[in-house]
């Protein structure tokens, strides 16, 4: 097929006859986002939907905003079919954006706020995005100036969507409070549409973007509603970024409006900061990643100044999490843990609440749906013997067929059939829980942050005095991994390691792609192949570095 004109393909369908099955049985529905926004604000209208800081949002509230910005978007000429990147952190306009854009059809892209100027540029790009959503107001970090550089190489961009003061002298510039208009409460979309990108963790040069439709993502949330046991009493905290898959849909925030409960959004993961909020408002459901979970352990050993007891259930996921910290976790809050082990692609995996102990400590849990198609394969692809070790791929009800515009990567993430090669190693227990054993795509998983270690060793190599380069994975007892790049420079070039890492963030790079050591070798070892010995630099650095934290 020609490549170019597959290059332009958005998303590629399920085949008719899965879609057909899927639409049979139920699972997709038939309702868009908004339809199960409003569903909620019909019957729980004057329950809280969003607490945030000292504001408070009742579902009737939060459709009425969600309506303004809907409003103020269309106002601005944005129609159904254009892409938006939406940069927020955590806070209610984030809701009231992703909302309001879906609701006309409109496609924000999943920025994460740790994004810079390499990867907002290429998603503007890529999405040929009309307009960058951004927080001015963040105390953390200046996106404004971000926004600025960015219209530069994005001339797709015709507005910057400024959240807090717009004092820039630029015409795309608008404050983000101008865009709230009379609410507007039609939609212009329908369930088998595209809703959003998410973007992958990455394996390649350049991160990509997952299209995901109202249909397929609606079913992976309401499965996991039943599977989590939320309604509308559930108290959720939200202080993972407010966009990653995991915390949006696993349940995540959109399952707990969608079943009319409490999300209490917070911008500091910090135990004190944390313990505070849950201690405030009775939240009794977080999700967490590894390295949070751990510190949140420690504090909580140390310190019983807050009142913790509402807590039922501390989710785990993201990266895995250890046997020994898992069996420590429930005594330590009197709650239950949930491994959860997903991917933005699709396919989620829980531990179920009422599994026996050693199941929930031991396992990374199984499928949402009955529906799911787990192979595990051999490098022939062939399926291995239960019980064995192998590649997961997966094809199933909320998994996608394709990237957007990515023919090239699409051809070595799927099957033939089209099933999407995950990457990660894994085994199935005889009760049919997967417990991932490793992983075969290069990229390093740093306490749930994918960097794929391709685009950290192309930019690398744009450097005039490195020759060669190889991102690493080392082992790190609360991160599970840290980065290490192996770098051989050029003749007899005097260069130090920070000066790599200053040259990496110039090029605009999120912070947590920065490798946490950069060492020198005078070449780097390869496979009889020919290809980069990568298993060997991670034994010689690992040894190396096992004690410099
Ligand atoms: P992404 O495709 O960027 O959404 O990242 C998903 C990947 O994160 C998975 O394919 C796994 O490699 C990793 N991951 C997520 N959750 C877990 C977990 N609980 N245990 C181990 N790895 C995980
Ligand atoms: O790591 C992930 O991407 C992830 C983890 C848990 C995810 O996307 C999910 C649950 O939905």
């Amino acid at each position: 097929m020609n490549d170019i004109s597959m290059d332009e393909i958005e998303f590629t369908p399920w085949p008719e006859h899965l879609a057909t099955k899927y639409r049979e049985l139920g699972l997709w529905e038939g309702k868009t986002f908004y339809d199960y926004l409003v569903e909620s604000a019909n019957q729980f209208p004057e329950n809280t939907a969003i607490i945030c800081e000292d504001r408070e949002y009742s579902y009737q509230a939060m459709v009425e905003e969600v309506g303004r910005y809907a409003a103020g978007f269309s106002d601005l000429g944005l129609v159904a079919g254009d892409n938006v990147v939406l940069q927020m952190t955590n806070t209610e306009e984030f809701f009231f954006c992703y909302f309001g854009l879906i609701q006309k059809g409109i496609r924000p892209v999943m920025a994460l706020p740790a994004h810079r100027k390499a990867e907002i540029s290429y998603f503007c790009q890529h999405a040929g995005a009309k307009a960058y959503i951004i927080n001015g107001d963040d105390y953390s970090f200046d996106y404004k100036t971000l926004a600025q550089e960015v219209v530069q190489d994005a001339p797709s961009l015709q507005y910057v969507l400024v959240k807090g003061e717009c004092n820039i002298a630029d015409d795309r510039f608008i404050a983000l409070d101008q865009c709230r208009k009379d609410p507007d409460y039609s939609q212009n979309t329908t369930s088998d549409k595209v809703a959003f990108f998410q973007l992958s963790g990455g394996t390649t040069g350049v991160p990509k973007m997952i299209p995901r439709t109202h249909d397929d993502y609606a079913y992976s949330v309401i499965g996991s509603n039943e599977i989590c046991e939320i309604d509308e009493n559930t108290r959720f905290l939200c202080v993972l970024p407010v966009a990653h898959n995991y915390v949006l849909s696993s349940p995540g925030t959109l399952g707990i409006f969608w079943a009319g409960g409490t999300v209490i959004v917070g911008d500091d993961p910090s135990p004190d900061a944390a313990f505070e909020l849950i201690e405030e408002h009775e939240v009794d459901f977080v999700a967490l990643v590894p390295p949070l979970a751990l510190l949140w352990m420690e504090t909580v050993q140390e310190d019983d100044d807050y009142d913790l007891s509402s807590l039922k259930v501390i989710q785990v996921g993201g990266a895995k999490f250890s046997e020994t910290a898992a069996k420590k976790l429930p005594g330590l809050f009197d709650c239950q843990l949930q491994q959860v082990f997903g991917m933005a692609e699709g396919l989620v995996n829980y531990t179920r609440l009422d599994d026996p102990l050693e199941m929930i400590t031991e396992t990374q849990g199984r499928p949402i749906s009955a529906y799911d198609e787990v192979r595990i394969v051999d490098e022939q692809g062939n399926e291995v013997a239960q019980g064995e070790e192998g590649f997961l791929t997966v094809q199933g009800p909320y998994t996608i067929r394709g990237y957007y515009k990515s023919a090239y990567n699409n051809e070595r993430s799927f099957t033939p059939e089209g099933f999407y090669r995950t990457g990660d190693i894994v085994r199935m227990t005889a009760e049919g829980n997967l417990v991932v054993t490793g992983r075969d795509k290069d990229q390093i998983n740093r306490g749930g942050e994918k960097i794929a270690a391709e685009e950290i060793e192309n930019q690398l190599l744009r450097h005039p005095l490195v020759h060669d380069a190889a991102l690493i994975a080392i082992p790190d007892e609360y991160m599970g991994e840290r980065s290490c790049a192996v770098i051989v420079l050029t003749g007899e070039a005097d260069i130090r390691p920070q000066d790599m890492k200053t040259f990496l963030r110039d090029c605009g790079l999120a912070d947590f792609k920065i490798p946490d050591h950069v060492e020198f070798i005078a070449a780097l070892p390869k496979t009889p192949v020919g290809k980069i010995d990568k298993k060997k630099l991670r034994t010689i650095y690992s040894t190396q570095l096992a004690t410099t934290v």
